[in-house]
């Protein structure tokens, strides 16, 4: 049993443990954290490295900003700690597996934002394919008192192939559903229970569909999948939605498909390189580009930032995590 998933059942001086932030938070978490430990700050120091050697040997929580990779090398500074608390169900900024190596528990927001990103899914597949964003710049340049505006592509009748039909996949395929869509699915292996066809290839699924929505993870095992061939099987009448990650799809072979038309448009909420948009996206007036919204509304980015506060205190009163990862499982505490 690793050292940080045995420790012995006692009460916590709380206030004594030590938390480390890298960036800032939203006030929620920060005020959350400090109110019950001690919240090392390491944005604030001048030098954030010798900031963190100084501390490190106290550190038992973090709750990492979303833009640092948290790794074996980071890991390695930080011999007391014990939990990680992601904020997001995503977690691939951080090893989790290195953490599992070493007993370090990895907890992320599963649950809590499902809904929202899905109804954020569904209103990017339609304002990509009814043009919305480009419809009301045209209304506030005056241009309807011209001429109506043309006709877009439609919905209707269209196949939509997910990829990731998890948590988020699955509440955007009920939505989908509502709309009277045919869906298929691609993962690493079929579900039971699951009315939608599995695709073991993601080539084939791209050549069925002509909505392609990936809602799957980060990570060396997805990065680039949607590539140029995915691009070409979803054809000239395609569609590509993302909110999963940006890693997952190929930006270069994506715009090069935009630019040739191999495929009709894309809807993308997440890039491979955030905040950074390539130039080349941006000039793709048809395309639909938003800053990794999903998640963001106030009710939903509350919960996810109390899911945070709740795994760390969950944990050092020694009730265990409440949503570890799959590769850090919570196994109990040793008697
Ligand atoms: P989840 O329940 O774990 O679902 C992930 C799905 O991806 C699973 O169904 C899994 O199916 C599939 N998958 C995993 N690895 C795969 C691989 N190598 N090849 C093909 N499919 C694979 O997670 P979730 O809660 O739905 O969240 C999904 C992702 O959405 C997150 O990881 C995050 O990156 C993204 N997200 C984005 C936003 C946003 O703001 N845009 C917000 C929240 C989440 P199998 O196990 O069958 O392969
Ligand atoms: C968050 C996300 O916006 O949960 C995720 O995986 O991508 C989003 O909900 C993000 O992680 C916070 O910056």
């Amino acid at each position: 049993m690793p050292a940080a998933l045995g420790r012995p059942q006692e009460i916590e001086a709380l206030k004594n443990v030590d938390v480390l932030m890298l960036s800032p938070m939203m006030p929620l978490v920060l005020e959350g954290i400090a109110r019950e430990f001690n919240l090392l700050k390491a944005w604030e120091a001048p030098d954030r490295e010798a900031f963190i050697r100084e501390h490190a040997p106290r550190i038992r929580g973090m709750a990492p900003g979303s833009h640092y990779r948290v790794d074996g090398a980071l890991m390695d500074k930080l011999p007391k700690l014990e939990i990680i608390a992601n904020f997001g169900v995503g977690y691939d900024t951080i090893d989790a597996a290195e953490a599992g190596r070493r007993g370090i528990i990895v907890t992320n927001t599963p649950d809590v934002l499902t809904e929202e990103v899905a109804d954020l899914a569904i209103g990017l597949l339609l304002a990509t394919i009814r043009q919305l964003p480009q419809v009301d710049r045209y209304l506030r340049a005056g241009k309807w008192l011209e001429k109506p505006y043309p006709l877009t592509a439609t919905l209707r009748d269209r196949k939509v192939g997910i990829l990731g039909l998890g948590r988020i996949g699955k509440a955007v395929a009920k939505r989908l559903e509502a709309f009277g869509l045919e869906i298929g699915y691609h993962g690493r292996s079929a579900q039971k229970d699951v009315p939608y066809r599995f695709y073991p290839s993601l080539v084939e699924m791209a050549k069925d569909a002509d909505v392609l929505m990936c809602v799957a993870p980060g990570g060396t095992e997805t990065k680039g999948m949607v590539n140029a061939e995915v691009m070409r099987a979803l054809g000239p009448d395609g569609v590509l939605i993302n909110v999963g990650r940006g890693s997952v799809v190929d930006e270069r072979a994506l715009i090069e498909a935009l630019r040739n038309k191999e495929i009709l448009t894309a809807g993308l909420d997440v890039f491979e390189d955030e905040p950074r948009v390539p130039k080349e996206l941006i000039e793709i007036e048809h395309a639909v580009l938003l800053p990794h919204v999903g998640s963001a509304s106030v009710h939903t980015r509350n919960a996810m930032g109390q899911l945070v506060v709740d795994n760390l205190s969950s944990w050092f009163a020694g009730r265990g995590p409440l949503t570890p990862v799959a590769e850090t499982p919570w196994t109990g505490r040793a008697a």
